[in-house]
């Protein structure tokens, strides 16, 4: 039973770029990946794709043959697509039980919110034995304004609800985010959704007075459902990628799950012979799965270190490493060399 991710969030959000890190991130840990696009729009996909919308469906030719526009031929696509599920079946079994499939989604936002298209699709592929995760991305540029991470918190709850799916959200982009100024609080306060009271000074500075109460509102239904919360990734760092694949892990059920060709200690799953993702592993589950993660910067204080704080000495930090390492593996390939030359002079000799 294969397992895979439900990669939404607005346009820009780094929907693309994310399943092209991780593509690069599995390949480097030789851990398989299948990415289906399902974005029409998508016209540079910056990773190798196993599936491609396009292929069935295209929006420039909705939009020329229904006149439509890029939001309603967007949406027609999702329609047509719900209604063939069959060719995207047929292509996923392809892919073979095993598989780990990330689906990259358009940024309409009505998708993962109120239209009902795409929490079909999500239906039919948990029908099929997909375990799924959402993974929401939203541009970290939000939280620098109290009003704008209001309308994301209300964006990833409105997602969380509709689409009924282990949901991670994600702070997309932290890497930029000195660029626009200082926050308000510690990074912390925006992750773990801390206590909202404290926006109202700069919601209501910021607003006209007869929003507060709204804004009041809005804040208290948050909290009401605590449920939202953030993972933050920078796609180029190898470290938020890495904790942010253990957090989804978790959320899919993923490490749970011993690989098929795995040897189980004995007495730890309930029966080798079903298929794998019903195959609990108790082994796992208590001994390192449900443990804290620890990892570099899988502390929000950390990565607020790395990329507030102290963004300029770390920035130096890994410059100088990367360094290190390239003049190593220069050092390296000339030893290679010099070694090459010396034993085909002893051949030569003999
Ligand atoms: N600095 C930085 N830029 C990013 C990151 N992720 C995405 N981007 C940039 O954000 C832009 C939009 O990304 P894209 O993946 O096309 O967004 P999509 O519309 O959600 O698929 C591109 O220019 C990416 O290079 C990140 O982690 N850090
Ligand atoms: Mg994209």
């Amino acid at each position: 039973m294969p397992f895979g991710e439900i990669v939404c969030g607005s346009p820009g959000s780094g929907k693309s770029t994310y399943c092209y890190g991780k593509h690069q991130l599995f390949t480097a840990l030789s851990r398989p990946l299948s990415i289906v696009n399902l974005d029409p729009a998508n016209d540079n996909i910056p990773y190798p794709c196993a599936v491609d919308l396009s292929s069935l469906i295209t929006l420039k030719d909705v939009m020329e043959e229904h006149g439509l526009g890029p939001n309603g031929g967007m949406l027609y696509c999702m329609e047509y697509l719900d209604e063939n599920f069959d060719w995207l079946e047929e292509r996923l079994r392809e892919l073979g039980p095993e598989a780990y499939v990330l689906f990259d989604l358009p940024g309409q936002v009505e998708l993962s919110t109120n239209h009902e298209s795409l929490k079909r699709i999500v239906a039919k592929l948990v029908k099929l034995g997909f375990r799924l995760a959402a993974v929401h991305l939203c541009d970290a540029h939000y939280i620098t304004d109290a009003s704008k991470y209001i309308s994301v918190l209300l964006l990833s709850l409105r997602a969380m609800l509709h689409l009924e799916l282990p949901h991670v959200n994600v702070l997309s982009k932290i890497d930029l985010i000195s660029q626009y100024g200082d926050l308000e609080f510690n990074l912390d306060f925006y992750t773990e959704v801390q206590d909202l009271s404290y926006l109202e000074t700069s919601l209501s500075s910021s607003l006209p007075p007869k929003f507060a109460a709204l804004n009041m509102a809005m804040i208290s239904l948050v909290e009401d459902f605590s449920l939202v919360g953030f993972e933050t990734l920078a796609v180029e760092d190898k470290n938020s990628m890495i904790n942010l694949t253990r957090t989804i892990d978790r959320a899919t059920g993923y490490i749970y799950v011993p690989p098929p060709s795995s040897k189980a200690p004995p007495g730890t799953t309930n029966n080798t012979a079903a298929p794998p993702s019903t195959r609990a592993n108790t082994y796992a589950l208590f001994s390192s799965a449900a443990g804290e993660m620890k990892g570099l910067r899988s502390d929000v204080r950390d990565v607020q270190e790395r990329w507030i704080d102290a963004k300029e000495e770390w920035d130096a930090f890994e410059r100088k490493e990367w360094r290190k390492e390239g003049e190593a593996v220069v050092r390296e390939r000339a030893s290679d060399r010099i070694r090459e030359r010396k034993g085909g002079d002893v051949v030569m000799d003999g």
